[in-house]
């Protein structure tokens, strides 16, 4: 599907928009920046600088009913889904006001309820499998909905990532993964990371579709993500987007990222995201000198009073600390079980098995392999089953039906020619073993009957 049939034109306010949240983005952290160093933050302040186009871009494709699990670099995500600057002021101050009512130091917050929003997971990659079982919920429920995450370059090499992938790709999620390429994980650059070039080369292993963006470009980044969500909406099942973008500060406050050469720097700087845009929008008469000091004078208005009501929240009541932590009643979790009891005990499907299976897994050649790699005649290499003469023409038919169909093969043939198989741990007791044990005997080269100082030397 083309891009332009699939994507309805941003409109002009959804323009100025993407200018607005790319900027409150930046003048929020730089604003965080400073209150860390006045020792008001509790938490870790991971600057998002130079990144503003991919939390934005991504996030403002997603409708009110669909769902995203932001990163720590996906502030801009937050705001755009609605949450106020207030809410990432406190939140970073552990204020009583905050989300959390002061528990988290960092951006650990979400809405279930309003803004359909799941909290970060610290670990890198955990994010993967959850958003994608909000995916497959909001499917069972009929609500067609897209969940999106953001994955850096560094958490694309977790288990969690690859567990979670793969299921999203077998279950045919509506989920979009945002793969954040910014070139560094902690000091590591992605080349030290992967060996390969592009990190949507990956999607492919798991069967599902990828795109790569220019992440230092909002309005790419924004038609390529609603292009991938509206196709996933449709049912195409999961896509990843390598967005490639640069982080442009240390990991956090504390690293100076002084491991990064000056050059990088200033090749990305040279792409910033606010002033290509911000040229975009010039050189579109999109905007003039004096919308766009409206626009920087709401974001400056705002902020003001968000961070003035922030600094001036208390701190959490002491007693509050062991207040919350476990659910006290708060919460009423019942299983909503649909199906009928006969159908759960004994436990039994309601499927019926009416899947075409081809070849029912077999590797076709076997055969010929075995002889290629000079195994005895008649002895299979193990782990590759033998296929009797039937079986052979029955898969290379036009297709072979499932257990319940009229080609099954005579499953007694393949077995016995399948060698016995030696599972691990056996004992002597195992029947196998006795057999085999037997064939070594009579396969044995006849017993030398001089012992081995006694024989002649060759
Ligand atoms: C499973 C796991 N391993 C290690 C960490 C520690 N850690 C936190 S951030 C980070 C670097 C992440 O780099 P990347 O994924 O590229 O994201 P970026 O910081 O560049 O946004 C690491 C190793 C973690 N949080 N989770
Ligand atoms: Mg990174």
């Amino acid at each position: 599907m083309s891009n332009q049939k699939m994507t309805p034109a941003l409109t002009h306010d959804q323009k100025l928009d993407l200018y607005y949240f790319m900027q409150l983005n930046r003048q929020l952290e730089d604003r965080l920046v400073r209150l860390f160093r006045q020792n008001k933050i509790v938490g870790g302040v991971y600057s998002s600088l130079g990144q503003e186009a991919v939390s934005v871009g991504t996030s403002y494709a997603l409708e009110p009913r669909d769902w995203l699990a932001p990163m720590i670099r996906n502030i801009g995500a937050l705001l755009v889904k609605g949450f106020k600057p207030r809410d990432i002021f406190t939140q970073h101050m552990a204020k009583f006001t905050s989300p959390t009512h002061g528990k988290d130091g960092t951006s650990h917050f979400g809405d279930l309820k309003v803004r359909h929003v799941v909290s970060p997971i610290s670990m890198l990659g955990d994010l993967i499998p959850v958003m994608t079982g909000v995916a497959m919920a909001g499917r069972y429920l009929g609500q067609n909905i897209v969940a999106m995450t953001w994955i850096g370059d560094g958490g694309t090499s977790t288990g969690a990532f690859h567990e979670g992938l793969n299921l999203a790709a077998q279950q045919r999620a509506p989920f979009v993964l945002i793969v954040e390429n910014n070139q560094w994980a902690y000091s590591t650059p992605v080349a030290r990371q992967v060996p390969i070039k592009n990190l949507a080369d990956r999607a492919a292993a798991y069967g599902i579709a990828s795109k790569i963006v220019d992440g230092n470009n909002v309005v790419a980044v924004y038609e390529t993500t609603k292009t991938a969500v509206d196709e996933c909406r449709a049912g195409r099942g999961p896509i990843l987007i390598e967005v490639k973008t640069m982080r442009m500060k240390g990991h956090a406050q504390h690293d100076p990222a002084e491991y990064v050469p000056k050059a990088m720097f200033d090749y990305w700087k040279a792409q910033d995201p606010i002033a290509r845009y911000e040229s975009y929008l010039t050189e579109h008469n999109l905007w003039d000198p004096k919308k766009k000091s409206e626009i920087d004078a709401r974001i400056e208005h705002e902020l003001d009073a968000d961070q003035k009501f922030a600094e001036e929240s208390p701190l959490p009541p002491a007693e509050t600390a062991e207040q919350g932590v476990y659910c006290e009643g708060c919460h009423t979790i019942e299983a909503e079980w649909r199906r009928p009891k006969q159908d759960v005990m004994p436990p039994a499907s309601s499927e019926v098995a009416v899947w075409k299976v081809a070849d029912f897994g077999a590797f076709v050649k076997t055969q010929a392999v075995a002889t290629q790699h000079g195994n005895r005649p008649g002895h299979a290499p193990r782990h590759e089953p033998v296929l009797s003469a039937e079986k052979k023409e029955s898969i290379s038919g036009d297709e072979v039906a499932g257990p319940t169909g009229k080609n099954q093969p005579a499953t007694g043939d393949v077995a016995a020619q399948v060698p016995l198989r030696v599972p691990f741990g056996r004992g002597p007791k195992d029947r196998s073993v006795e057999l085999e044990r037997r064939d070594k005997v009579a396969e044995r080269p006849p017993r030398h009957n001089k012992p081995p100082h006694k024989r002649r030397r060759r």
